[in-house]
């Protein structure tokens, strides 16, 4: 990856709003330099409303585990804080399932084997298509020698920014990051026109209204973001708990692919969650941001996603 500009490097406190739930976003802003530069990512882990509502409120809780180093903020570095993120290969084949295999190293080269939970997972991989596309999410095994696995489902040609969150232990201390390289799987890649912005999508029959407090987001001011989700035009009330919260955002800034990353301190409580997921965002630059909402109902997960352009 290229280094990328301390200016983009921004630390997103994200709280949940009316679930009270406090959320962090390890923003990404930087830019991507090269020619087949990816989109920004910006993860948000939204927090439902009842359940939570009785959460106090955190900001900037770097996912209970300390602060966020600031420099990998924007999740576009390989490297930060003396640990780099080393894939064993960066070209993986399109169209069929593949695993992904890396290690987060220290400067000595030695694997890292120590890492605390967050949000109930050792390591949080997302992969992403340079025009905002092919978003994945999955968790990671790790074998006894610091080496991860991750099992990816079959995608097409392209490139793409693969971004691991994850809090590493080295000395008794929590280091949280994001750390993410681009990743090539070869072969024709017809680039998908960026979608236009929008206040509302559907996936799966379910549809996701999001608002703002105040109009259009400006970019490095707090906002709330309200998503309210119904079906057939009911409010729907059975989320389940994803992740120890009731929904997931992940959220990428198109022509940079910055990635901002929103964990919800707050814990989901039975299968009732909704219809109202509230989010404290700062997103740090000017422009479209594609939101990837995930959550959960009947057992399956769901992810929808929507641009939101920021003034
Ligand atoms: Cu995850």
């Amino acid at each position: 990856m290229p280094a990328l500009p301390l200016d983009r490097r921004r630390f997103l406190a994200t709280t949940a709003l009316a679930g009270a739930v406090a959320l962090t976003i390890a923003a990404c802003g930087a830019g991507s330099t090269n020619a087949s530069a990816m989109p920004m990512t910006t993860g948000m882990h939204p927090t439902s409303s009842p359940a939570m509502a009785s959460m106090p409120t955190t900001s900037m809780p770097g996912m209970g585990s300390g602060a966020h180093d600031m420099a990998a903020d924007d999740g576009l570095s390989a490297e930060a804080s003396g640990l780099r993120f080393a894939p064993t290969s960066t070209t993986l084949p399109a169209n069929e399932p593949d695993t992904f295999r890396f290690q987060i190293r220290g400067t000595d080269g030695i694997p890292i084997t120590t890492f605390a939970p967050d949000q109930t997972k050792l390591m949080h991989l997302y992969l992403i298509r340079s025009d905002l596309t092919g978003f994945q999410h999955v968790h990671p095994t790790m074998a006894a020698d610091g080496t991860w696995t991750a099992n990816l489902a079959a995608t097409p040609a392209g490139t793409y920014q693969v971004y691991t969150s994850f809090t590493a232990q080295i000395a008794g201390k929590d280091v949280p990051l994001v750390l993410s390289q681009p990743v090539t799987l070869p072969g024709t890649a017809a680039t998908i026109a960026p979608a236009p912005a929008s206040d509302t999508t559907t996936v799966d029959g379910y549809t996701l209204a999001v608002s703002t407090a105040g109009g259009m987001p400006m970019a490095g001011m707090t906002h709330t973001l309200i998503v309210t989700i119904t079906r057939n035009g009911m409010p729907v009330t059975d989320l389940q708990p994803y992740l120890d919260t009731y929904a997931h955002l992940t959220a990428v800034h198109a022509g940079d692919l910055a990635f901002a990353h929103l964990h919800p301190q707050g814990k989901a409580n039975g299968d009732h969650g909704g219809p109202t997921l509230s989010f404290a965002a700062e997103l740090p630059r000017p422009g479209a941001w594609r939101l990837f909402l995930q959550f959960e109902t009947a057992g399956t997960l769901h992810t929808a996603a929507l641009t939101l352009n920021v003034g």
